[in-house]
């Protein structure tokens, strides 16, 4: 038992959001040896007792983003685990997690692991976790390997891709993964594009010199992301197992997903912060300017579509609220110009993927509140920490200000700190890369601390990143919860007991 007088530290005279409500101003948060142990009107501090004055401001759970990818082979210009994390939590981010990624060559996952693991240990400013990106599901890994690695490796989650050749699985390796983890209880992520269509696309548009960076948007087109988020959702219906869409971008996906959902499919659905505040226009530009937009799905073109994918977050159909930080430099070779061959753009040769991971949590705070606001707070605080944190088996950890849940918080500046906005620029971020897509926009508030397991790990005026390289944990994960339906529902047309007969 704790008392008032053992605490380390109190937070005082903040707004409290949970993924349900504000509570009510003025309660001080207590805590004791990283955790928080109290949530009270008034905490007695003892003589050593560090107090933070919040001064009013709104207190948030630390970000949760689990769609970070740090040090891949296939990104060699982007952040590593030092420069990525650094940014994360310079943007209010505490935890995250990223990718180990098998190779179709390999066919056992331990040297993968380690492999992965020697990239990060001692690097990471945020406590995190791995998901396992799986390309060659070999009999050995489904029937032993899996196991292993979600139970005593604590990695209990996969992402799958039905697009790109390097990473690309059939529908029949869809279906066998998703035996395996329904029967294990991993997160099952899956990229749903259509590689035919982009493929076929692609050939054409070439074959017509339409190479520049905007044809990566045409390329990949609405309809593809549709058709294999239906595909993924009838497998996963089949066999009867929760699967997660990650990096959703548009209406008609979103209305298959919500379909299913309706019908209590546990089918949760990601988006990212560029689907719901880019336009395919910024693949245009002079000088090749547009790759630093070309991810994958693409930007999409109208307005409309982005107010499409907002009524998807508000509505509940958008489960969670990740970066799917993926960046390459602009002015580095190996880099985004990989695609401008010999002066000649060449969209399919651009490396995908935006940085995102710093200002995620920031962008979102700023539409949820105010005369504009397009979601609320507890919806803010929802999807960028509590259901990622439920989601990928971290939900009695993080993602929520309650007693027993680890003390990482983020502290704003109070309404109205920034009355002009904050703008925000390439040269305030703190990420390796030599651009942000979001230079000039303004923003309503910015993290003013981070705090980490209790530790102070971002002070914005008084030393910014104070936290320190190696301050993060890897933390094994549990299993993940449903957020969003049920197992065992009946596939109309099958016999209650057909699933049994070969399930
Ligand atoms: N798309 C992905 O699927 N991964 C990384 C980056 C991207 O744009
Ligand atoms: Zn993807
Ligand atoms: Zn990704």
């Amino acid at each position: 038992m704790v008392t008032a007088m053992d605490l380390d530290t109190i937070v005082k005279n903040g707004r409290i959001v949970t993924a349900s409500e504000i509570l009510p101003p003025g309660l001080q948060i207590g805590i004791k040896d990283g955790k928080i142990v109290n949530i009270a009107t008034s905490l007695a501090p003892a003589p050593h007792t560090k107090v933070i004055d919040a001064e009013g401001a709104y207190i948030t759970p630390g970000g949760v983003d689990t769609h970070v990818h740090l040090a891949q082979d296939n990104c060699p210009t982007g952040d590593d685990w030092e420069t990525g994390t650094r940014s994360a939590v310079a943007g209010g981010t505490t935890t995250i997690v990223a990718f180990c990624g098998q190779e179709k060559t390999d066919t056992s996952l331990f040297p993968v692991l380690e492999e992965y693991h020697g990239r990060s240990r001692g690097q990471s400013y945020v406590d995190y976790g791995f998901h396992f990106i799986l390309t060659n599901p070999t009999k050995e890994i489904l029937d032993n390997e899996l196991k292993i690695i979600a139970e005593r490796e604590g990695i209990t989650s996969v992402k799958l891709y039905m697009t790109y050749e390097r990473m690309q699985l059939t529908d029949r390796e869809l279906l066998d993964i998703m035996m395996t983890t329904r029967s294990l209880g991993m997160t099952t992520m899956v990229h749903c594009e259509n590689s035919d269509m982009i493929a076929l696309i692609t050939e054409r548009l070439e074959a017509r010199g339409l190479t520049d960076p905007y044809y990566h948007a045409i390329s990949r087109p609405m309809i593809a992301e549709n058709e294999a988020s239906y595909r993924a959702i009838a497998l996963a219906e089949l066999v009867d197992t929760p699967i997660l869409i990650v990096h959703m971008s548009s209406e008609v996906a979103l209305a298959t997903v919500r379909e299913a959902q309706t019908r209590m499919l546990p089918i949760h659905a990601e988006t990212c912060p560029q689907y719901l505040y880019l336009l395919s226009e910024r693949l245009k530009g002079d000088n090749f300017e547009g790759a630093k937009c070309v991810c994958s799905p693409p930007l999409r073109h109208e307005k409309a579509d982005l107010d499409a994918l907002w009524q998807s977050v508000a509505n509940g159909t958008i489960t969670t609220f990740s970066s799917d930080h993926a960046p390459s430099k602009f002015y580095v070779e190996g880099g985004k110009r990989l695609g401008l061959i010999d002066g000649i753009p060449r969209f399919r040769e651009i490396p995908n993927g935006l940085p995102g991971v710093e200002t995620r949590v920031p962008l979102l705070f700023s539409s949820a509140y105010g005369p504009d606001a397009r979601i609320s707070l507890p919806r803010f605080v929802q999807i960028t920490a509590t259901n990622p944190a439920k989601l990928y088996g971290l939900g009695a950890l993080k993602g929520s200000i309650a007693p027993g849940f680890d003390a990482d918080l983020v502290i704003w500046y109070p309404d109205d700190y920034f009355m002009d906005g904050l703008e925000v620029k390439q040269d305030m971020l703190h990420h390796s890369i030599d651009y942000t897509p979001y230079e000039g926009m303004k923003l309503k508030n910015w993290p003013r601390y981070s705090l980490l397991r209790g530790e102070v790990v971002w002070d914005r005026d008084n030393g910014g990143v104070v936290g320190k390289m190696g301050q993060g944990n890897f933390v094994k994960r549990a299993k993940g919860e449903l957020v969003m339906g049920k197992m065992g529902n009946h596939v109309k047309g099958m016999l209650s007991e057909e699933r049994q007969m070969w399930a």
